[in-house]
């Protein structure tokens, strides 16, 4: 059993890694820590929620956590998940959310309850697990396992040529992390690409025509649309934070390769996340160079939704 909590700015493809994560029996979710990202902290939770509810799981807890990057501002442009974080599916939030505990407080707690028996599988910008380390750095040594869903080691960027949105939207937070000496595994773009969600698959979900498959299949028709305009290349959309999750329960789902990674902070080359060879200490990191997306797509249309 995994006891798991996912780090996440839902977000679509959030949406489907909570689902995966709610629904493998192998994993034991124990909270849901949010962030800003593809929308504003507040959306974030309240699509978490809403997700977890639609989902029969409403007893897992949600914490708010961090509102902007450590140095930077962020906008929201809303193109690829919907200025509501979900496809508009949501719509405005109306009030700010009420969490009783920081999600960077809960994650320091948790991690010092379960220690090693502990896996945090993070899906958004790494703030929040930036702010933990900074506030407890013996949390470092501590955890069993960080699969974090970010960066393009071999292969281009999706918000720059060289950068991934987790990692750019809060280098600074991304680096701090890479280079803690926590025991990632980065599940880059270099395998979430392969791994494709079409219009077929929604169809099905459409025609099962229970409440939470008609919710899931409206906020992931409007990825799918996005990605047809900016990813035409593609034939589908990526299930970037679900195989995170995939990757934490079934580690040879994935071949990787040991490396110290660092973040490039240089504005020509923001956000790229590459071997640093100036790093002398044993390798933290395990980079997904490769992927078995045919048993991971089996495994998760087998259980969502
Ligand atoms: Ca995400």
């Amino acid at each position: 059993m995994v006891k798991m909590i996912l780090d996440v700015d839902t977000g679509i493809d959030d949406a489907l890694a909570i689902a995966y994560a709610v629904s493998l029996p192998a994993v034991e979710l124990l909270g849901v820590t949010t962030t800003y990202g593809m929308a504003p902290v507040d959306y974030s939770y309240r699509n978490s929620r809403k997700v977890l509810e639609a989902l029969g799981a409403a007893h897992i807890p949600v914490y708010r956590g961090s509102e902007k990057p450590l140095k930077r501002s962020r906008e929201y442009s809303g193109k690829i998940h919907g200025n509501d974080g979900l496809g508009e599916t949501l719509g405005p939030v109306e009030a700010p959310a009420a969490s009783s505990e920081h999600a960077v407080d809960y994650l320091i707690c948790q991690i010092r309850k379960h220690q090693k028996e502990l896996t945090i599988v993070a899906t958004a910008p790494l703030t929040n697990l930036a702010a933990a380390i900074t506030k407890a750095p013996e949390i470092v040594g501590m955890v069993g396992k960080v699969v974090i869903m970010g960066g393009a080691v071999m292969t281009p960027g999706n918000v720059t040529k060289f950068a991934e949105a987790n990692i750019i939207i809060d280098p600074e937070a991304a680096g701090l992390v890479l280079e803690s000496g926590l025991p990632i595994t980065l599940v880059g773009l270099d395998v979430t690409r392969k791994t494709l969600l079409t219009q077929a698959d929604v169809a099905k979900w459409k025609q099962k025509g229970t409440p939470a498959s008609a919710f899931f299949a409206r906020f992931t028709e409007f990825y799918l649309d996005a990605y047809s305009k900016l990813h035409p290349y593609l034939k589908g959309c990526a299930l970037h934070d679900p195989l995170a999750v995939g990757v934490a329960v079934y580690p040879d789902l994935v071949q990787t390769v040991p490396m110290n990674v660092k973040v490039d902070l240089e504005d020509n080359a923001l956000g790229r996340t590459t071997e640093d060879l100036y790093r002398a200490a044993e390798p933290t990191t395990l980079v997904c160079v490769q992927v078995d997306a045919d048993r991971f797509m089996k495994s998760f249309f087998a259980h969502v939704i």
